[in-house]
């Protein structure tokens, strides 16, 4: 019997694998886990799936003229040092650009080694999926905290009232919020007299069990959370209480809310004033509420400013720092004020085309084709990608696929053959997660109750195959060598497990009597160990060197005004999304992880879930019966769907997953081509950001017609 954690999502949920002669016979939930308590969903079985998968690739691939060739590693981390030196010293470092996705926050060894593969280079143009998710939490959470990490996490397990905007944990399990066995979670919050109010335009498997929902306009949190605390300050309900003291800019702050149009905020969230006022009232009256919002409000035009309203919510009335609210984790690797700490920076520099800022040394990827496409100094003509399928996965994905096809040089560390890497010219592929070290160095962060967990590998890498750290250091250090750098070794990742552990809060310092953490104490721990809920820790976990929080960023007062600018003038001018134009928004499903674990046949299987999905008024005004084929367009382009009806919609808004369209000619997807879809980000657009550069992707004008 093994056990691990799951690695796929941020639920980080407990596992018991059993294996036959290096085969997997089993996997069931650990129910001795302390923070999954015996939850999994069906997405466990595909870890399964991927270490069997005759599509994994296990060696190095070169394309040539005549197709893929294997080539042996030296050979191909050879060549891929070669041609990246090459570029960057004709065309300077910046010539040079990465982009890591998302699996490599799930990943030990990308976490610790990650930055270690391009080092020597010193490229400005790193992209990332931050900024196709997270970004504006992100930012919030260094301008107003100190620190790009110290995001304030909802404290489900002791709160009264959950006020959840754009966010759908039944299917995603939770994210910005490691949240396993959110069904059994919930019924324990009822339990206890609890709420919870969801506020989506999709009636979604959360709303449905949810103690009310309301449709909100996509991209309307905005308006609907300055509503909210325009009517809790104006009525006298604020008692940010402790918090006052601890805070910087929070007078200054009240007087904007204030002053900010009420009746046009209200109209312009498309919910009864009547609503409104009563969740603002039930919010500042509960004992414990947590206010929490994720994909639906991050991922729009005002997300930022959505994500502040959020944090000021919280701090008004009360509940930021106090169980049942939302309070910083104390996770036993710290990864804010350990040694390890990257707190983070914005604007230090610009991406050359659109001039737009940085934010920890990335810029927003909705400029990564331009950049590779627009001539000059600077330009982009390589590219490095790992664990990261950009063109089904960021604004404009086609734009991006051919401006993929003009480069000089790009090399994929990636085990499959798909949509982005069939467009390298050298494809790295790693071991897969049954066959590595597992902590999740990133999840407990966010995680509702802080626990640990390690995970040794269950079985022995292939002859051949290499980790994702192994291949960023023998990258690395072939750069080195050709730049003339020097290149210091660097403890492997489960040595650094060790040391975060032994430098952590329950470590070698410990004063409680337990067990210190390290390595070797809790591997001793097959299900993990418990570290207790969630702790206030204000102001002392604050970054800000004065220990205060800044309720009211410049940069947020800024957007304030051109917001409230923006409501005012479409007030004034009654402006409204015409009748024929809808409104793109997208989904997740339980058995789907956004583009890639779509070749598991186990997952696959069953009805198809990549329709389009909309209201059935809205299908009849545009002459479609459900089941239909539908041409649907945008500004960028158009993808052909099946649409299906369903009131679960709300009226005017449309809905299409992201991470489907497995139709790509060179892609190596037996099962995913067989259940193509399209792409969401077809339609998507790269021009329209969010004021922290995150990609607006929900909320896009989009006509359908029969195809
Ligand atoms: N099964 C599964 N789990 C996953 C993933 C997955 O692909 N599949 N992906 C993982 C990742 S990378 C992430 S980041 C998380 C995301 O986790 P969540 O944010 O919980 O997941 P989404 O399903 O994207 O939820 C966004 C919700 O916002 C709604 N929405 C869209 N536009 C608006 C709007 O303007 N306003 C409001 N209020 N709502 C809106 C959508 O209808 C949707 O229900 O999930 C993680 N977990
Ligand atoms: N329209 C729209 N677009 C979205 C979203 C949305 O809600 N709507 N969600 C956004 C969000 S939240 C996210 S996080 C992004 C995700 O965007 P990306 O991170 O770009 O894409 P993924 O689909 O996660 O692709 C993961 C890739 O990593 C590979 N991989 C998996 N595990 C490993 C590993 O251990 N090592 C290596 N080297 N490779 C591995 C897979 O084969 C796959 O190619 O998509 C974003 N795009
Ligand atoms: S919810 Fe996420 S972490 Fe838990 S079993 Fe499913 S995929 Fe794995
Ligand atoms: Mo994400």
């Amino acid at each position: 019997m093994h056990t691990r954690a799951c690695n796929l999502c941020e639920a980080i949920c407990g596992l018991v694998i059993e294996e036959e002669n290096g085969r997997v016979s089993s996997i069931r939930a650990d129910t001795k886990d302390p923070l999954s308590r015996g939850h999994i969903c069906p997405k466990a079985m595909a870890l399964k799936d991927i270490h069997e998968d005759p599509d994994r690739l296990t060696r190095p691939l070169r394309r040539t003229e005549t197709g893929w060739e294997e080539l042996s590693w030296d050979d191909a981390l050879d060549v891929t040092a070669q041609k990246l030196h090459e570029i960057a010293s004709a065309h300077g470092p910046d010539a040079v650009a990465t982009y890591p996705g998302n699996p490599n926050v799930h990943n030990l060894g990308s976490m610790t080694h990650g930055s270690r593969m391009l080092g020597p280079l010193r490229t400005k143009n790193r992209f990332s999926a931050t900024s196709v998710d997270q970004l504006p939490h992100q930012l919030l959470a260094y301008l107003m905290y100190g620190h790009q990490l110290l995001v304030p996490i909802p404290d489900v397990d002791r709160t009264d009232y959950f006020l959840v905007l754009g966010a759908n944990p039944l299917a995603s399990n939770g994210s910005l919020m490691t949240v396993p066995d959110f069904p059994g979670r919930m019924k324990e919050l009822y339990a206890r007299g609890g709420k919870m109010v969801v506020l989506d335009p999709r009636r979604t498997e959360t709303a449905k069990e949810a103690t009310e929902h309301h449709f909100i306009r996509p991209g309307g949190d905005a308006a609907f959370l300055l509503a909210v605390l325009s009517i809790i300050v104006g009525e006298g309900l604020a008692r940010p209480e402790a918090l006052s003291a601890m805070t910087t800019g929070l007078d200054a702050a009240l007087g904007e809310i204030r002053g900010l149009p009420q009746t046009a905020l209200i109209d312009a969230c498309g919910l009864e004033r009547a609503t409104v006022e009563r969740i603002a009232r039930e919010l500042a009256s509960a004992k414990r509420a947590a206010v929490y919002g994720r994909m639906g409000v991050s991922v729009t035009r005002w997300g930022t400013l959505s994500q502040w309203a959020i944090q000021l919510l919280n701090i008004v009335t009360g509940n930021l720092d106090r169980p049942g609210g939302v309070l910083f984790t104390t996770p036993a690797i710290d990864l804010v004020h350990g040694p390890a700490s990257r707190p983070g920076h914005f604007g230090r520099w610009k991406s050359r085309v659109r001039d737009l800022p940085e934010f920890a040394g990335e810029l927003p990827v909705a400029v990564l084709a331009e950049e590779i496409t627009t001539p000059g100094d600077r330009q982009v003509r390589a590219l490095v990608t790992v664990a990261g399928n950009p063109v089904l996965s960021t604004p404009n994905g086609k734009n991006l696929s051919r401006a993929l096809d003009g480069l000089g040089f790009m090399a994929s560390v990636d085990f499959y053959l798909n949509e982005t890497t069939r467009h390298a010219h050298v494809i790295l592929p790693p071991t897969c997660t049954l066959e590595h070290d597992h902590y999740d160095l990133v999840f407990h962060v966010f995680a509702v109750r802080n626990t640990a967990r390690y995970s040794p590998a269950l079985f022995p890498r292939g002859e051949h195959a290499r980790h994702d750290f192994e291949i960023f250091e023998g990258l690395g250090q072939r750069l080195a060598a050709k730049m003339g750098k020097s290149w210091e070794p660097f403890p492997d990742p489960t040595a650094v497990v060790d040391l975060g552990l032994r430098f952590g809060p329950y470590g070698a310092s410990r004063t409680d009597g337990a067990t210190p953490l390290d390595l070797e104490s809790l591997a001793k721990e097959p299900h993990g160990v418990d570290l207790g809920p969630l702790m206030p820790g204000l102001p002392a976990r604050l970054f800000h060197a004065d220990k205060k929080i800044v309720a009211m960023p410049e940069l947020l007062r800024e957007e304030l005004g051109r917001f409230t600018r923006a409501v005012t003038e479409s007030a004034a001018s009654g402006a409204r999304v015409t009748t024929h134009s809808l409104l793109l928004i997208g989904r997740r499903h339980l058995r789907s992880n956004n583009s890639w674990l779509h070749n598991a046949q186990r997952l696959m299987k069953g009805p198809t879930r990549h329709e389009l999905l909309m209201h059935p008024d809205d299908a009849r005004t545009h002459g479609l019966a459900s089941g239909a084929r539908v041409r649907v367009r945008s500004r960028t382009g158009d993808v052909t769907v099946d649409m299906h009806t369903t009131d679960d919609m709300m009226k005017g808004v449309v809905s299409l997953p992201h991470g489907f369209g497995h139709d790509r000619a060179g892609a190596r997807l037996s099962v995913a081509s067989a259940y193509p879809g399209a792409s969401n980000n077809d339609l998507t657009d790269e021009t329209s950001l969010d004021v922290s550069g995150n990609a607006a992707l929900n909320g896009v004008p989009v006509t359908v017609e029969p195809a």
